[in-house]
């Protein structure tokens, strides 16, 4: 029988583990990314390993989230990153360079290697054959040491993809789709593997669109081969060498398969507040916009800024319309402004960011209070845009263009002619603003600034459970509502003890102080709890304050993970109708708790404010067993090394 590209490459880097759906695996990793929101972090518990030298083919610390500088805490930041990387071999790409996952694509990406990242959106890899994968950084500070990866061994979801997209129709609308078939929880446990003809039609750039949303599926990755479109994308990149092929099996077989006809597309945007509320730009009809932002890692390539220019010369941005463009990298805004494609941006009322995250993680351009912003971006999580009451719509660069001219969300199929951008022979290439790790190490000192603060550590889990619920929260909650983002608190993510006064502040402003008076606490979650980043400051910030377990009926992967790395206690309702039966402030206990932890995969809890006793799962491997009794992986690691 022959294989998926998925297993293939699992395959050949397994080092534990039997490949059944399901199983616990653990896989070598090649490469790390790490990003500066996360990547502070990552990079103290990885210096708290007490490692010398990454022990990677590849890392790459890039910063391009927290790059407002409205105090020194950012800027201290960077230079810490910096001087860590230069100290322990790794490259570092400097604020301005580009977003982590559009650079990583330009100049490290290689097919068949597997990729770890410190960022949900990681996968943007699986574009050009990569595993790229997203994880909490405690996970990629372990990989840097040179630890495997873990994760539950996915069902292959095959997507065969048959004819062309139509003019006007873009990547973004094959990923709309996908989401709109499956859900923001239909992608987890699985690793989607795109094939069939109409593959050959997509550019890397395009492919990586895709992928890159897969994140929103709540999938382990997204990936497409690596074939002769492939080949050209590295060769135009000045890489052919590292170009090698990789296809699935002619009868590679699937754990499910959907098809999509791409010629049945039309143009889509995903309605607030959820990257899976698809539906197609007719049907919602010509609502007014005040907002347009292009960018973000999911669309800002050379050829998607190249399409929004080549729509906007000559014309001018809606009067009632700000319209804000981020480009994907240096390599791309250095290549629109030698062009001419930068002027006609400019002339046409564009205002033009860094090339960096930029509005996609709020830092900056949030837009009018009820405004509709429309966004090439990934996730339209309510108040992500930094406005609690906007209203974002997420499209591709073509419908975003469309509408900044008209003011209104508008099908791009009226604007007339379609040309098809095609990528340039050869990419402009300088790597000057990536900064190769120290020759001599031991002269570099890492620089700290006041901001960078030592890491809290989880006490071993006690024996008896006796806590309060802090809070009750419903189906699809995200990190975005956990620990939000925007350009006040991500400033503090080296700074535990001042971010987790931000915990559920979005949700409930009171949440950071009842926790810290309770001393410790649960918290009680619908499905789908945790989706959206890798941020493990959304478990880290809550075990601060004293969160000791979170029940719910079911979990995000990497969310999930980062709960366990940090000793905080996943649990399952068995039965979903007890989920109803528990209300805020109710003292939940569960007893004996170390014992029934390690005879089985049921607990039982007990609500005493009704008496009532009801069964929870943990689905918790041996090792991660181990290290939930351990308070975390660090002190885990700790106990393994003695
Ligand atoms: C995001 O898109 O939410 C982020 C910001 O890139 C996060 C990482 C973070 O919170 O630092 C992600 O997607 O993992
Ligand atoms: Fe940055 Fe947005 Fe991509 Fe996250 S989703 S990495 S914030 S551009």
């Amino acid at each position: 029988m022959g294989e998926n590209l998925t297993r293939k490459i699992l395959a050949a880097h397994l080092v534990a583990g039997e490949m059944t759906v399901g199983n616990e695996i653990a896989i070598r990793i090649d490469q790390t990314l790490t990003q500066d929101a996360t990547g502070t972090m990552a990079y103290l518990q990885f210096e708290a390993m007490g490692i010398p030298r990454v022990k990677t083919e590849l890392s790459v610390s890039y910063v391009d989230h927290n790059t407002l500088q409205t105090g020194f805490e950012n800027a201290d930041d960077h230079r810490f990153l910096q001087t860590v990387a230069a100290k322990y071999g790794i490259y570092f790409s400097r604020p301005g360079n580009g977003i982590c996952h559009q650079v990583h694509l330009e100049r490290f990406g290689v097919p068949g290697k597997t990729l770890l990242g410190s960022d949900s959106h990681t996968p943007t890899g699986g574009g050009i054959g990569m595993l790229a994968i997203g994880a909490g950084g405690l996970d990629v500070a372990v990989a840097m040491g040179g630890g495997p990866f873990y994760l539950t061994m996915p069902e292959v979801v095959k997507v065969e993809l048959i004819n062309k997209l139509q003019p006007w129709v873009s990547a973004k609308d094959v990923i709309l789709e996908v989401l709109r078939r499956l859900s923001v929880k239909g992608g987890v446990g699985k690793v989607i593997e795109y094939t069939g003809p109409g593959v050959a039609s997509l550019s890397v750039p395009e492919r990586a669109t895709i992928t890159n949303m897969g994140a929103e599926l709540g999938a382990t990755t997204s990936i497409f081969p690596s074939d002769e479109i492939t080949k050209r994308f590295l060769a135009a990149q000045g890489r052919a060498e590292q170009w090698v092929e990789l296809l699935p099996d002619p009868d590679a077989t699937y754990d499910e398969e959907l098809v999509i006809d791409l010629a049945a597309l039309e143009p889509m945007a995903a309605c607030p507040h959820s990257p899976d509320a698809v539906r197609t730009i007719r049907e919602i009809g010509e609502i007014e916009v005040n907002q347009v932002a292009i960018g973000s890692c999911t669309n800002s390539s050379y050829a998607d800024l190249m399409q929004v220019a080549s729509i906007l010369r000559g014309k001018k941005v809606h009067k009632n319309v700000s319209l804000v463009i981020s480009p994907g990298s240096r390599q791309v805004l250095e290549m629109l402004a030698r062009n001419g494609a930068l002027a006609d941006l400019i002339a046409s009322g564009a205002r033009i960011l860094e090339s960096t995250c930029g509005p996609c993680i709020g830092m900056g351009q949030a837009p009018p209070s009820g405004a509709v912003s429309v966004r090439t971006f990934n996730r339209n999580f309510p108040g992500r845009s930094g406005t609690a009451d906007a209203k974002v719509y997420l499209t591709g660069p073509e419908a975003a263009a469309a509408a900044a001219i008209t003011g209104r969300l508008t099908d791009p199929r009226i604007l007339g002619k379609y040309k098809k951008i095609e990528l340039p022979e050869r990419f402009l290439i300088d790597d000057s603003m990536i900064i190769a790790p120290a020759e001599d190490p031991e002269a570099v000192h890492v620089l700290r600034g006041p901001n960078v603060k030592a890491l809290p550590v989880n006490d071993e889990l006690p024996d008896r459970l006796a806590a309060k619920v802090l809070l009750k929260v419903e189906d699809n909650i995200t990190t975005d509502h956990i620990l939000p983002a925007g350009a006040k608190i991500l400033p503090l993510r080296s700074n535990i003890p001042a971010i987790s006064e931000y915990v559920f502040s979005t949700v409930d402003p009171g949440f950071a102080e009842r926790a810290k008076k309770a001393g410790q606490g649960i918290v009680v979650g619908g499905h789908n709890y945790g989706q959206g980043s890798s941020r493990e400051h959304a478990a880290l910030a809550p075990m601060y304050l004293g969160v000791k377990a979170v029940l719910a009926k079911s979990f995000a992967r990497i969310h999930r993970a980062n709960l366990i790395n940090f000793g905080i206690l996943p649990l399952i309702f068995v039965n979903e109708t007890d989920y109803e039966s528990i209300e805020k402030d109710d003292l939940l206990e569960i007893k004996s708790l170390r014992s029934q932890l390690e005879a089985g995969d049921r607990l039982i809890v007990t609500n005493l404010r009704t008496g009532n006793s009801f069964s929870v799962s943990h689905g918790l491997t041996p090792r991660q067993k181990a290290i939930i009794l351990d308070g975390g992986l660090l002190n885990y690691t700790k106990k393994q090394n003695m």
